[in-house]
């Protein structure tokens, strides 16, 4: 008798006993027993499932319950855990050397697929996180334009360097003020945080700073909010605005890069918005393909400012490392197979459209949307609730409705993120039965 529990047909999964353990153990030599602390339950409650293996869009825990995965490492696994292709070229990478401190003809082979797919940029980077690659464009965007204030938006997240951990000040005039303790106030002082999808304010905060503002860094569908969409007008203003004041204008694609289209949220507002590019993009997550590995990039006027060209100093011991470039391109080169994204699109929408027909069937308002392979939904208050443009909206939400979905459907074997405020991800590797076993399990949890 297997010892996989096939929660997803129903089967309310046993207590996560051994993850219990193992939590309790972790806590003693980790803080909060985790890596990253949205891995610790935290939003939702409970005891994080400690994973033991993965395979396709399936999960295991240490108690050997099987889940329908729809986090994906929270974006990168977007072919699915374990695709022969990408465990080849890892494995093969791993035998040639796990890194060299020295550069590649692999990392050419990267950078020139990456380029190739996002024509906004002519040059790229690589490094080893999304924090990072974020933290080193603005550097560079502050280097290029010999400025120290930016732009950024509530409820995005981009990693977690100083001057990026601000929330917003008590008026446009006033500065941003630290999310964490430990950053000094004065390495937030530079920073203006806006209301998403805020013309008013964009426009108000040009009029007092345009002139002073190295960039303005966005999410363009914003997955740190669950999923919201800057609206085209938004964006069509923000690039104006940026242009006419000298502002570089920062993608942050570190979710959306390769998983909402093959050439990233960009793309898609170029297709609404003519001439559309920004100045400088970020990418992580599935150009790493679940190997630590992350990229910023720009034009050649703007990349060739970083050292050892240029004056604006950044580094890594392990920036463009062989096994992760290996990784990464073996996961691009699956990308970019005939029907990919139509086909992920297809089977993402299918998830959302059947949570939403789940829940209105049995009354309980809810709205979601999706785009490529990533997807978000919220439990509203009430059936006229639109899909929230901006992080208050989001907030105001049912949380509490939200955090018992998650455990529930968590017990019938679906892993979905563990906070209201998280995208949730497809892969390839997701069939129709697993998304018909999700909306099964989400009508009865509802019910
Ligand atoms: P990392 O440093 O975690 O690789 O990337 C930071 C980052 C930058 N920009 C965006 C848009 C991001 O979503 C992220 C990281 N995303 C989170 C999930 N919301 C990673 C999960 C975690 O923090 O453990």
């Amino acid at each position: 008798m297997s010892t996989e529990k096939q929660g997803s047909e129903g089967l309310f999964q046993p207590r996560p006993i051994k993850s219990a353990q193992l939590f309790e153990r972790a806590a003693r030599v980790i803080p909060g027993g985790v890596n990253s602390p949205v891995r610790a339950f935290r939003a939702v409650g409970g005891t994080p499932r400690f994973i033991t293996r993965a395979q396709g869009a399936t999960l295991w825990d240490a108690d050997g319950n099987r889940y329908i995965d729809y986090i994906g490492s929270w974006g990168p696994m977007i072919l699915g855990h374990g695709h022969p292709a990408v465990i080849d070229a890892v494995t093969k990478a791993a035998h040639e050397g796990l890194s060299f401190g020295a550069p590649t003809e692999r990392e050419i082979e990267l950078a020139e697929e990456i380029v190739k797919l996002v024509p906004s940029m002519q040059q790229v980077r690589l490094v080893s996180s999304g924090t990072e690659a974020a933290m080193s464009a603005l550097r560079l965007a502050r280097g290029v334009t010999g400025r120290s204030k930016f732009v950024k938006f509530e409820g995005c997240y981009h990693g977690h360097a100083d001057a990026l951990l601000v929330k917003a000040g008590s008026g446009l005039a006033t500065f941003g003020h630290p999310t964490s303790a430990g950053v000094p106030p004065e390495a937030a002082q530079h920073t203006v945080v806006l209301e998403y999808n805020n013309l008013a304010q964009l426009e108000e905060a040009f009029a007092l700073h345009g002139r002073e503002l190295a960039c303005v860094i966005i999410e363009p569908i914003a997955g740190n909010m669950n999923f919201v969409r800057a609206s085209v007008p938004f964006m069509q203003r923000l690039r104006e605005l940026c242009t006419a004041n000298g502002a570089l204008l920062v993608f942050d694609e570190v979710m959306t890069g390769f998983r909402v289209a093959l050439g990233g949220a960009q793309s898609l507002y170029a297709q609404a918005i003519p001439d559309f590019a920004p100045d400088m993009s970020v990418f992580g997550k599935v150009i790493g393909g679940g190997m630590p590995l992350a990229a910023f990039g720009g034009s050649r006027a703007v990349m060739e400012q970083l050292a050892p060209l240029g004056p604006v100093y950044q580094a890594g011991t392990l920036s463009g490392n062989p096994v992760a470039t290996a990784c990464g391109l073996a996961t691009l080169r699956e990308i970019q197979q005939p029907g990919f994204f139509d086909a992920l699109a297809t089977r993402t929408r299918e998830l959302v459209v059947g949570l939403l027909d789940a829940a209105r069937g049995v009354g309980v308002p809810m709205c979601g949307d999706s785009e490529g392979g990533m997807f978000g939904f919220f439990f509203t208050r009430s059936f006229d609730d639109p899909l929230p443009q901006n992080y208050r909206a989001v907030m105001n939400t049912d949380k509490e409705r939200f955090n018992r979905f998650f455990h529930a459907m968590l017990e019938r074997g679906v892993y979905f993120a563990p906070a209201l405020y998280e995208a949730g991800f497809v892969s390839a590797a997701h069939t129709a039965v697993d998304v018909c076993r999700t909306v099964e399990s989400a009508r009865d949890v509802l019910a």
